[in-house]
């Protein structure tokens, strides 16, 4: 944490009278999180500020709060905020440029430096916990409400899948605490992450009956374009439910394999133990230990995937016994 620039945040914040923040395209519930959470605590604080948000919306961040119709000259004489985007590219409303003074606050490894103030910190596992050190910083001038709460949880949850992804420490849970000592109220929070479409669920149901194994306990599914659109899933929504073959006791190793537009097949490679980064490498792919991508093209080049994680698989419960 670097109070130091937290504090010239934080005179920002004091100084202006209007202040947008911008989450980035294709929103998820980090940078939802972080831009409601900080609106609801520049407003509890200071409520004859104007706080806005711009951007795009997405169904399942939308019980954060809504985003807000901006003039380009609401954007003169504002302070501008870019929460949870390395680069500017990215940033949903492209008039970042347009304000009075710029502020980038996330936490990705730094890509493009943008912003008269650029606050990063790649210690913290969600940018909702920058808000939080923020918050904590000046807790006898800040306050927040139920809805602020919600939303800088929310983020938390989301970019930590709940707290098991690495990058989660001791400061991530006593920033949460704080949330849970002023009465942070979580039924609605659990409910709305929880819901999926009745589409999706349908999906999950066919990658559930329809998922095979290998000799040597690799998981897999075979998603081609054709099923996707079947069940009216896209494919993004389709990839994320590669976890739910993680659940065999007998296969340290699962991949969803996928065919993408043109026909070109990707692989999502998942392990409870086998380094398939390894394995990855060779297919024009890469990734961590535990979670690796491939580039495959073909379906052929998909059973050469599989054989060699069988392989992996094989090895791995060689050395396990
Ligand atoms: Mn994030």
């Amino acid at each position: 944490m670097d109070k130091e620039k937290l504090q010239r945040i934080h005179e920002k914040i004091r100084e202006y009278e209007r202040i947008i923040i911008l989450p980035h395209a294709r929103p998820d519930g980090d940078c939802m999180g972080a831009a409601f959470g900080l609106k609801d605590m520049i407003e509890t604080t200071y409520p004859k500020k104007e706080v806005l948000v711009s951007g795009e919306e997405a169904e399942y961040v939308k019980f954060l709060g809504r985003t807000d119709e901006v003039s380009d000259s609401a954007f003169k004489g504002s302070l501008v905020i870019a929460v949870d985007t390395a680069n500017p590219d990215r940033i949903a409303d492209q008039r970042y440029d347009q304000g009075d003074f710029l502020i980038k606050i996330d936490h990705h490894i730094l890509v493009d430096s943008f912003g008269d103030i650029e606050y990063v910190d790649t210690e913290r596992p969600a940018t909702t916990l920058i808000i939080l050190d923020l918050f904590a910083l000046h807790q006898d001038t800040y306050k927040l409400t139920q809805k602020g709460m919600k939303a800088l949880y929310t983020g938390t949850l989301t970019d930590t899948g709940r707290f098991k992804y690495p990058g989660v420490d001791g400061d991530t849970f006593r920033a949460i605490a704080v949330l849970y000592d002023m009465g942070l109220e979580t039924e609605e929070i659990f409910l709305n992450l929880d819901v999926r479409s009745e589409e999706l669920t349908r999906f999950k149901g066919y990658v559930l009956q329809n998922y095979k194994k290998t000799e040597n306990g690799v998981a897999y599914i075979e998603i081609t374009h054709e099923l996707i659109e079947e069940y009216g899933v896209t494919l993004e929504e389709a990839a994320s439910l590669v976890n739910e073959l993680g659940v065999f006791e007998d296969c340290p190793v699962w991949t969803l394999l996928a065919e993408y537009e043109e026909k070109e097949v990707r692989a999502r490679i998942r392990s409870k133990g086998p380094a398939v980064n390894e394995v990855a490498n060779r297919f024009d792919g890469g990734g961590h230990k535990l979670a690796s991508g491939a580039n495959l093209g073909t379906w052929d080049r998909a059973k050469e995937l599989l054989e060699a994680l069988d392989e992996l698989a094989a090895r791995y419960k060689r050395s396990a016994s």
